[in-house]
């Protein structure tokens, strides 16, 4: 599929070759080919990569910025707010299904092309966490603030404070949780529903995010990837980028995003890098048949591959030609 899409570098083509999604991104075609005229130093070939397929939706709000000459940054930031705004989303924002006590605590991480990066975690009663660790980045001399602290933080800083209570949906999960209180982070499709987004801007910038409610019923002030730096995103400008969804306990074993780039700056293509890096999960996971991780990243030349430990895993991707759906390759056959 990945390869495919690569022959689709003309709209025109595209349009009359593939089905896009009816996403608002396709209709932002035109705009971009206009951008593709800017003068020197502009890559006209911005794009955007997002986990699962609330990243369609995502991506919309990325892409609003990004084929306007936006910067990567705030595409990133602004696309993932979508789906913290989206309180059906049982693992992002303030709809995500609580820890094993009731409460939903959020974690979230953002980086720009800087090398500039900032993160959020154990955050509770804010709407959205991503804003809160863009701010971490660029109003504190600090890299990750948690629990109360960062939520006075918030606090101080603007945001405001949400009612402490459970979507219905979510109260229902956790009340059927409760009957049995089995806890075992498993693949389980509804306890991997992760933002994780790469995105590359029109100046070839690149800048990564990555939001969640992490493992529904895990123990309170547990923290996943993530939050963490190099394990659950990770941008170096001069490489490429990555980000990742899944049990987070096992992305932090390998440093999982952080890997994925290096990969990619030992000559790996994105989707080499991605399948590398699980390959260096299986290996220090024992439990790797037991868990759903995947790995998204895009390098400097704007090209996007993906990897997933089991099947199921799939990723939106926006830029000129549209906005599309993709089903990820996978380790465990
Ligand atoms: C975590 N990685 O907290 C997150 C969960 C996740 O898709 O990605 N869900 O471990």
């Amino acid at each position: 599929m990945t390869t495919r899409r690569n022959f689709l570098k003309f709209t025109a083509l595209a349009g009359s070759l593939f089905a896009f999604s009816k996403s608002k991104a396709a209709s932002l075609v035109e705009e971009s080919s206009i951008a593709a005229s800017l003068p020197d130093g502009k890559v006209a070939k911005p794009i955007v990569i997002s986990t699962w397929k609330h990243g369609l939706a995502a991506n919309d709000g990325a892409w609003k910025i990004l084929s306007a000459n936006g910067a990567a940054l705030d595409a990133v930031e602004k696309g993932v707010m979508v789906t913290e705004d989206d309180l059906t989303n049982l693992s992002v924002g303030l709809g995500g299904l609580p820890d094993r006590d009731g409460n939903v605590t959020l974690d979230a991480s953002i980086m720009d092309e800087k090398g500039r990066c900032g993160g959020v975690a154990f955050l509770e009663r804010i709407k959205h966490p991503i804003s809160v660790a863009r701010m971490v980045m660029e109003k504190t001399p600090h890299v990750l603030i948690v629990g109360s602290g960062a939520q006075k933080f918030a606090l101080e800083n603007g945001f405001n404070l949400e009612p402490k209570k459970l979507t219905a949906e979510a109260e229902k999960a956790y009340k059927d949780w409760l009957k049995k209180s089995d806890y075992k982070p498993m693949m389980n499709i509804e306890n991997h529903d992760t933002i994780g987004m790469v995105a590359m801007d029109m100046s070839g910038n690149l800048s990564g995010s990555c939001t969640t409610s992490g493992l529904a019923y895990k123990i309170n002030g547990r923290v996943g990837d993530s939050p963490i730096i190099g394990a659950g995103m990770y941008v170096d400008n001069e490489v490429g980028a990555a980000c990742a969804t899944g049990v987070g306990e096992t992305v932090l074993r390998i440093c999982g995003s952080y890997l994925v780039v290096e990969l990619m700056r030992q000559g790996f293509s994105p989707k080499e890098a991605c399948k590398k890096a699980i390959e260096r999960l299986v290996a220090k996971n024992p439990n790797y048949k037991e868990v759903q991780v995947g790995f998204l990243a895009i390098n400097k030349k704007g090209e996007h591959g993906a990897f997933a430990l089991q099947k199921g895993f799939n990723y939106a991707l926006a830029d000129s030609t549209g906005n599309t759906l993709y089903d990820s390759e996978y380790y465990c056959k």
